[in-house]
């Protein structure tokens, strides 16, 4: 296996402001507790745990937006979510995230990127999550992360609380994989960005291998990359994934999600994996459990576990 004694730091990023349910910040202690990180050092990867991120309770703006859900403390939590997956990035290991939801996507590219300017993104979900300010139907800032690091896109107001993003994604370094839940104004962006998009419907077309294999010829053609997954847990159907806040039908089978993963680590340049979106108070224990059970399956994955056994 080519990712061996690998160093890994693994932060929580145990947040839920980004959408309505209650439950998801709770996300980072169920995985923890599913023996996940005891597994990789099993592997015989050094594992550093940084803990959870809590949100700092200074000068926490009351004002609120107009139409976006928890701006303030959603921008000021990405920005400790950046500096902290900016920091592991800077002390030579692989960041492992652990969500949370989706809204900490914006703080792991951005400190993922501000340590390796060239990286790639594939996000990995149902949702595309690239609403702006302007298009945003629900003002969940779930939704809308891309949409604060991507470069094209910046041409909305700026608004001070996300004046330290500073480093920013180019159209042609991220890659969608996994959609099937995809608002009208989001398509419009994808294609005129012309962002590689593999929804479902191509997923099922090409085999999830070749889906995979595509994706890293276009975003990442000369194979030199540094490589960063968000890993939406509703990438994955709901009979693998049922706890999470916004399940689509006719997903991702968890072999599927472990395929991906796999083949990305057998690039040997995944520097950075993010899995969001768990939410154990969705559901009943039995399908926590199984949720849990789909994260856990992928992280290992991604860091070169073998189904055929380790020897
Ligand atoms: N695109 C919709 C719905 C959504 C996005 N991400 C999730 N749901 N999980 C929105 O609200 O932006
Ligand atoms: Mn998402
Ligand atoms: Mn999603």
């Amino acid at each position: 296996i080519l990712t061996k004694h690998l160093h890994i730091g693994v932060v929580g990023a145990a947040f839920e402001k980004g959408q309505s349910k209650k439950g998801t910040s709770l996300g980072p202690k169920v995985i923890r507790d599913s023996s996940v990180l005891k597994n990789l050092k099993d592997l015989g990867h050094q594992i550093e745990d940084f803990g959870d991120l809590t949100e700092s309770n200074a000068q926490i703006d009351k004002v609120t937006h107009s139409k976006v859900k928890n701006w303030h403390e959603v921008a000021s939590y990405n920005k400790s979510v950046s500096d902290k997956v900016f920091q592991i990035c800077q002390s030579n290991r692989k960041v492992l995230t652990l969500g949370g939801d989706h809204s900490i996507g914006a703080g792991t590219v951005h400190g993922h990127l501000t340590a390796y300017p060239d990286s790639c993104v594939i996000w990995v979900d149902a949702h595309a999550d690239i609403n702006t300010v302007k298009s945003t139907p629900s003002g969940n800032m779930h939704g809308m992360p891309l949409s604060f690091v991507l470069k094209e896109l910046q041409d909305e107001p700026s608004s001070p609380e996300w004046n330290w993003v500073k480093n920013r994604l180019s159209a042609k370094n991220l890659a969608f994989i996994g959609l099937r839940d995809v608002d009208p104004k989001e398509r419009k962006i994808i294609n005129e960005l012309g962002i590689c998009s593999l929804s479902m419907e191509e997923v099922d077309l090409m085999g999830i291998k070749e889906a995979v294999q595509f994706t890293l010829n276009m975003i990442d053609p000369l194979h030199r990359r540094p490589l960063h997954v968000s890993f939406d847990v509703d990438a994955l159907d709901p009979v693998e994934a049922p706890s999470t806040g916004t399940t689509v039908r006719g997903g991702l089978r968890l072999r599927e999600g472990m395929t991906l993963l796999e083949t990305v680590n057998t690039t040997g340049r995944l520097s950075a994996l993010d899995i969001v979106e768990v939410n154990p108070a969705i559901g009943n224990s039995e399908q926590v459990g199984q949720t849990v059970e789909a994260a856990r399956r992928l992280v290992l994955a991604a860091f070169g576990n073998n189904r055929q056994g380790n020897s």
